[in-house]
């Protein structure tokens, strides 16, 4: 199969444009049967059939009649064929991967609309930190990229949670796709205190439940890409490989001498945090809603992001995507940079044999689109782990002291610190990660180290050095999971490790084993 069109073979049935109609009960899946048979003829023999949105000259049809590849509504892109005009709404669009999407996603031709309430402006703010790289206001953002990019994108303010709000919103814009990002992503804010739990577990799970029952109502037939996480696998002592979100069909269970399939059950999950179990409970959520209302949803497990690059927000220094630093919103690699710029010492939790799958901020575009491309059957609940690889924290440490000293001069040190959280320091990880290279065609693009490289490039810029600079203060951490409130003690400084390590950074390497086999 050509890569690029892995979605060639997808018919009606995928398409979010159909309605569906038919002589089959659908109130099994919380439909009414009434909506669905209302336009067929009494001696049909077809139980299942279609219409289509968008040609409505078509009648109505067998929704397996017509693939992608056929249907002129369905366009080429580098990514597969894609609808075109494809109306997308992305919820958290002023975020990291929000604003990236929008314009990633605008390029190449869809119809972007977006809500955000500005809630990681404030949370940043309110651990005394900025994004570092300099973000404009919605409003520049918006007119830089009509101005840049020539993209209309439809902003509304709005929090997900206001349901009416939302569903006006929806009931307009009808997108054919909706990207939800519009939920807090730190562990270390969740474990400050029960005010930052309970705000971050009221916030992402009701919100995204409040977006399901809209969806519902509203456009069932869209498909709703979730933003999930490996985090919520956790890192089984047992070494167990972390399937993607269901064990496979020829998963058994043994015990007592008999044995049971596993196939198509949800897989065990082991949060690292309060925020991490409420993706836990979101995964439920959208599970059990796909269910009960036949909706489709991809929900992805993504890695730990980092990067500043893909070409549309390079394009304009007011297109650019925020970029944090602090314990509660920096992630590891981009807090392993800045460290880097400004000569602190990368900060290691514990001994850094920890191991976690990352994903670069151009990679994961590429994922997104693929999924959005290629949209879940009525019911269908997906799950991709989305990382490109993974190793130790420690091993990565030494990836950014090397890009930084051979590509830019710089001298890093490397140091341990304690480890605030509570978590494994060494365990067995075997993520797989197979079905977006399998079955979406995805193609790693950003080696690490060039990545890192890129990233490097911006941050030592002057202006932005001396915005991390002014925040060096907030680069130790603070936040125990214990719940004890103190900066964490500097342990020592680390000596190379002689590039042994545990993990596999690129698809290419060779270097891949496990601890304890
Ligand atoms: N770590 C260090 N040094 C640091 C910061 C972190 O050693 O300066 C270690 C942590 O102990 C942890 C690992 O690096 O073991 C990852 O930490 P992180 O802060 O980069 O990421 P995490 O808290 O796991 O959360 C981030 C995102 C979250 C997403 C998750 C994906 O903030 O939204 O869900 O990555 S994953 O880690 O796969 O669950």
């Amino acid at each position: 199969m050509n890569n690029k069109m892995h979605n060639a073979h997808c018919t009606c049935w995928n398409c979010p444009a159909i309605n569906l109609a038919g002589k089959v009960d659908f109130r099994a899946c919380g439909q009414s049967s009434l909506k669905f048979e209302k336009n067929l003829r009494d001696d049909s023999e077809a139980y299942i059939m279609a219409e289509c949105k968008r040609r409505p000259e078509l009648g109505l049809f067998d929704p397996m009649a017509i693939t992608f590849e056929e249907c002129p509504e369905w366009v080429e892109t580098p990514y597969g064929y894609l609808l075109k005009d494809m109306r997308v709404m992305i919820l958290g669009i002023d975020g990291y991967l929000g604003w990236t999407l929008a314009l990633w996603l605008g390029k190449l031709g869809c119809k972007i609309s977006g809500v955000d309430n500005f809630s990681r402006r404030k949370w940043v703010k309110e651990r005394g930190s900025h994004s570092v790289v300099p973000i404009e206001s919605m409003t520049t953002r918006l007119h830089a990229a009509k101005e840049v990019l020539d993209l209309n994108i439809n902003f509304r303010e709005l929090d997900i949670s206001d349901r009416e709000t939302l569903k006006e919103f929806i009931e307009e814009e009808k997108p054919e796709a909706i990207v939800h990002y519009g939920e807090c992503p730190s562990a270390p804010y969740s474990m400050i205190d029960f005010e930052h739990a309970s705000y971050v577990q009221k916030n992402n799970i009701i919100g995204t439940l409040g977006v399901l029952f809209t969806i519902h109502e509203v456009v069932p037939e869209t498909s709703l890409i979730k933003l999930g996480t490996m985090g919520e696998y956790g890192t089984p002592l047992t070494g167990r490989p972390l399937f993607e979100g269901m064990f496979p069909a020829d998963a058994v269970l043994h015990w007592d001498n008999r044995q049971w399939s596993m196939g198509g059950e949800l897989t065990p999950r082991d949060p690292v945090s309060f925020y991490h179990v409420s993706k836990v409970q979101d995964t439920f959520n959208v599970y059990e809603a796909c269910k009960y209302w036949w909706l489709r949803s991809y929900d992805v497990m993504q890695g730990v992001i980092y990067g500043v690059h893909t070409e549309r927000v390079a394009a304009d220094p007011r297109l650019r995507t925020r970029y944090d630093i602090d314990e509660c919103f920096g992630t590891v690699i981009n807090r392993y940079v800045t460290q880097a710029v400004i000569g602190f010492p990368l900060t290691i939790y514990g001994a850094g044999e920890q191991i976690r799958g990352f994903i670069s901020l151009e990679d994961s575009m590429q994922c997104m689109t693929r999924l959005i491309a290629k949209p879940p059957e009525p019911g269908q609940y997906g799950v991709v782990n989305q990382m490109s690889g993974y190793c130790t924290m420690r091993h990565l440490a030494e990836i950014v002291k090397k890009v930084g000293e051979k590509g830019f001069g710089l001298k890093v040190k490397i140091q341990r610190v304690e480890n605030p959280r509570v978590e494994a320091d060494k365990h067995p990880f075997e993520p797989i990660f197979n079905k977006l290279p399998d079955e979406f065609g995805f193609i790693q693009q950003d080696a690490l180290e060039k990545e890192i490289y890129r990233m490097f490039e911006l941050l030592t810029q002057p202006n932005i050095k001396k915005r991390i600079e002014e925040k060096e203060h907030l680069i130790l951490p603070k936040t125990w999971w214990s719940g004890v409130k103190k900066e964490v003690e500097r342990l020592e400084l680390v000596e190379d490790n002689n590039n042994k390590y545990v993990g596999k950074t690129d698809k290419k390497d060779e270097k891949t084993v496990s601890v304890d086999k």
